[in-house]
């Protein structure tokens, strides 16, 4: 058996403390070998129970050290470049939880430094391609079982959102998925977006708009629209239905078990994407640890970051002007062919 990789986890925020303990207690063939937080008691605080992880508050201490394999970020979305340049400057395979980074430029640096090094070394961590809904709607299209692929019906429902999420990161930081798994379900880049904007929740914070409705349209014109809705209030809820030739497909539904007890019926309502995504999260760390200890990616690359990346500028762009924006792409380097 090989030994373990040892992974360096960037950021132990809600999302990085969940990596931690899923490569912690339930992934096989890694471990968590060191812990980078600039907030110096919370990353001794998430390696205290680790024997042999360390915690620093630099990753420049992590590319110092020669006993780190690889490395899981999940850090905010517009922290990701600074660590990635550098870890692809020195060889060292990224998990990059998404988006890549905020904006399509600097994502097209991040793929031109990758290309540099001639090989791929960053997946992103868009969990959704691991869900098995997602899965076998994937297979369905791919297959034709019902026909072609007409439309794509998205629900995006998040509780509330954090401090400091602006209008903004509906897009960037909520919808990206969708842009990803349109991107996943149809193997067709998206051409254009269209953002519409109408009567808004009381329970958004200030400068935030919510809901919107995102309007897509792929290469073969497939058209995807998203409710994102992320101050629901009621809990987690991310389901598709796709409409096809001779039958209609959902995703993503209330999820079991169903009760019946005195006066009444039904289940529970997801509480936030960590219990809704936990297997597919699991499936997507599992895939990348073999894949990174074969020298490869087990999913998502930072082409894929890029175009989503591009997919959202033209979302920000289409969220302020009301008209349908073209996705601008730069020709796809032969690496990512
Ligand atoms: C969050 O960062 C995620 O990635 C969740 O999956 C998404 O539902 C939420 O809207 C984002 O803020």
């Amino acid at each position: 058996m090989n030994a373990p990789l040892r992974i360096a986890v960037v950021g132990a925020g809600r999302m990085g403390a969940d990596h931690i303990e899923r490569l912690h207690r339930r992934i096989a063939g890694a471990e968590v070998a060191a812990v980078v937080d600039i907030d110096r008691p919370r990353a001794e605080a998430a390696v205290a129970h680790i024997p042999g992880a360390v915690a620093h508050t630099d990753f420049q201490e992590v590319l110092d050290r020669d006993d780190i394999d690889a490395a899981l970020l999940a850090t905010p979305g517009f922290l990701h470049e600074q660590v990635l340049l550098p870890a692809l400057e020195k060889g060292l395979p990224v998990l990059c939880e998404k988006p890549l980074t905020p904006d399509a430029e600097s994502s097209w640096r991040v793929v031109q430094a990758e290309v540099a090094a001639g090989r791929k070394l960053v997946q992103v961590g868009f969990m959704r391609r691991f869900d098995t809904g997602y899965l076998a709607l994937r297979r369905m299209i791919e297959e034709k079982t019902y026909g072609e692929l007409l439309t794509l019906h998205h629900q995006h429902r998040n509780p509330t959102t954090p401090a400091g999420f602006t209008n903004e990161m509906i897009i960037n930081d909520s919808v990206v998925h969708e842009f990803d798994a349109v991107r996943f379900f149809t193997g067709e880049e998206i051409v254009s977006v269209q953002v519409r904007i109408g009567r808004s929740t009381r329970n958004a914070p200030e400068g935030q708009r919510d809901p919107q409705l995102v309007l897509m349209e792929t290469e073969s014109g497939v058209l995807a629209q998203v409710e994102a809705y992320v101050n629901a209030r009621f809990g987690y809820q991310v389901s598709t239905q796709a409409s096809f030739e001779t039958g209609v497909v959902g995703i993503g539904g209330d999820q079991e078990p169903y009760v019946r007890t005195e006066g009444h019926w039904g289940g529970s309502v997801t509480p936030g994407f960590e219990e809704r995504f936990a297997e597919a999260y699991d499936r997507e760390i599992q895939a990348w640890v073999e894949a990174t200890a074969r020298g490869e990616i087990g999913g998502p690359s930072a082409w894929d970051g890029y175009a989503t990346a591009a997919c959202c500028e033209a979302g920000v762009r289409a969220q302020s002007s009301g008209e349908t924006v073209s996705v601008h792409l730069e020709a796809r380097p032969s690496l990512y062919a």
